[in-house]
């Protein structure tokens, strides 16, 4: 499945009903600089995936336009085409004050929600006066929304825990609407979502969907359980469905994966050779076994615990000292949030300790970049790794390490993974650790580097062709087949 054919396919499906695609996050930030206006795109799972989407599509997407010069790039109803240089689908934004970020985004969504669903308790925050600003802002979308419908058959996709109450508040207004979300983070055992004071009202607004996409069936059946326990509806496990007031809602397991063809492209370009020796030769990388780790700098990413295997592995495999380099790109991520702040002052000092310790005149064990590096940079990177460390605590899918594999087209790299990755399941080739498991960990890792050629060669093709087959316009044509199959 590529852009083209998702395109076609539909036009025959949906004929006249239009996309209209929800998200917190915009896939364009336009912001004032002193050289004037520069267009950012963020790094994130949910814009990556979705932008090759909509550009394919058309259609509108609205989110919230955090930009400092997004306001002034859009005309009075928020309105922008994107991407700006081959427009292809309307950006509307959602303008939202400081208090109502501080609430909605800062506070409910990312100190309640996000670690709850990781399930780290401890590190969630129930505040009401977040809770109020969330429903609020929820509140808002469903405003901006409702005049987008044109036809009362337009799907209207929602995308994420930012939004749990909007999808029944949309019902309310009409019941006729075909309303999709996809959870881009897990869904946890009710064990621990029983936690959240306002369970009930999150249940009951997820029900006002059709349709809920999961990563895997476990947070479907993590769903369901929940459903059953708070609101005592009966559930049918066999087809994933829940009937709730009258209503069906129904819940599929949809594993969200990438553009694995513009990585694929983007990685054998004519330049990439020249890039490649001036990654190596300002790095200092000639001659090194390289490995990377690329992620938003986030508690639920597993650092701390890369940084201490790698650390480890040094000190077991003194051989490796001046041999092994490890660059660990990490974007700061939500750094008004105290936790968020600490992680990053936390990573800094672990490595610059381990750097301290190991490193020499020539050989720094541990590069750190925080920085957001786009895509067609970051291909670079990956090609230069012989080795990625995925090693996420919980992670709902990882993207990352579908972009690694993309990005392999000499097929030689060689992926650790989680288990406690989304992304698990699908890929099963990689070297699979418990991060939690520092010492099994830095073994993997010098079985990684030990691994005879062949091995890796046939890991990375089994990948590669899985992710190739298996790649975003796969997952959104599913996502289709399943909103049209419930709204026939
Ligand atoms: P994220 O938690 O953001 O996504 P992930 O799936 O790894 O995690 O996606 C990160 C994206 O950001 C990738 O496209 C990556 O290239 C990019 N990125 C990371 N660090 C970067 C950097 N330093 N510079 C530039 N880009 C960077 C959430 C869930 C995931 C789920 C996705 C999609 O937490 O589990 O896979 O949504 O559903």
């Amino acid at each position: 499945m590529n852009a083209e054919t998702i395109s076609q396919l539909y036009r025959e499906r949906f004929s006249d009903r239009s996309l209209i695609v929800v998200s917190n996050r915009e896939p364009y930030i336009h912001r004032k600089t002193k050289q004037g206006i520069k267009i950012d795109t963020p790094a994130g799972g949910l814009t990556s995936a979705l932008d090759p989407v909509m550009r394919a599509i058309g259609g509108t997407w609205i989110a919230w336009g955090s930009g400092s010069a997004d306001k002034e790039s859009s005309d009075d109803d928020g309105k922008i085409r994107v991407p700006p240089e081959n427009p292809a689908y309307t950006l509307k934004r959602v303008w939202l004050d400081p208090k109502e970020v501080d609430g909605f985004y800062y506070g409910y969504a990312n100190q309640a929600l996000w670690p709850l669903c990781h399930m780290l308790i401890e590190k969630a925050r129930f505040r009401m006066r977040h809770w109020q600003r969330y429903f609020e802002v929820n509140r808002k979308f469903a405003d901006a929304i409702i005049p987008e419908i044109a036809n009362k058959k337009d799907v209207i996709w929602i995308q994420d825990y930012h939004f749990t109450v909007l999808p029944y508040m949309l019902r309310t207004r009409s019941k006729d609407l075909t309303v999709a979300m996809f959870w881009h983070i897990p869904w946890p055992p009710w064990e621990i979502f029983r936690v959240i004071p306002q369970r009930i009202e999150i249940l009951k607004g997820m029900l006002g969907c059709d349709l809920i996409g999961f990563h895997i069936n476990r947070y479907c059946q993590n769903f369901l359980e929940c459903v059953e326990n708070e609101l005592g509806t009966e559930v049918n496990r066999e087809n994933n469905t829940i009937l709730y007031e009258g209503r069906d809602t129904r819940l599929v397991p949809l594993p969200i994966s990438i553009d694995y063809n513009k990585f694929d492209e983007m990685t054998r370009h004519d330049k990439i050779q020249a890039k490649l020796s001036d990654i190596k030769q300002k790095l200092k990388l000639e001659g090194k076994y390289v490995g990377i780790g690329v992620d938003r700098l986030d508690y639920s990413k597993g650092i701390a615990e890369r940084i201490r295997a790698i650390k480890l592995f040094l000190k077991k495999y003194p051989e490796y000292c001046g041999r092994f380099t490890f660059i660990q790109i990490a974007v700061p991520s939500r750094t008004k949030i105290q936790e968020y702040s600490e992680l990053k002052e936390q990573i800094e000092k672990m490595i610059d300790e381990i750097n301290e310790e190991y490193g020499t005149d020539d050989w720094t064990p541990i590069i750190y970049h925080a920085a957001n590096i786009p895509h067609h940079d970051l291909v670079n990177y990956y090609r230069v790794a012989d080795m990625a460390i995925v090693s996420s605590i919980v992670d709902g899918m990882n993207l990352v390490a579908k972009e690694y594999i993309a990005s392999q087209v000499d097929e030689k790299g060689v992926l650790i993974l989680s288990e406690f990755v989304g992304a698990v399941a699908e890929l099963s080739n990689a070297i699979i650790i418990n991060p939690f498991d520092i010492e099994h960990f830095a073994e993997m890792i010098r079985k990684g580097i030990e691994m005879p050629e062949a091995e890796k060669k046939r890991r990375m093709q089994k990948m590669r062709a899985y992710v190739q087959t298996h790649n975003i316009f796969d997952w959104i044509n599913d996502n289709l087949n399943a909103v049209q199959q419930e709204t026939l």
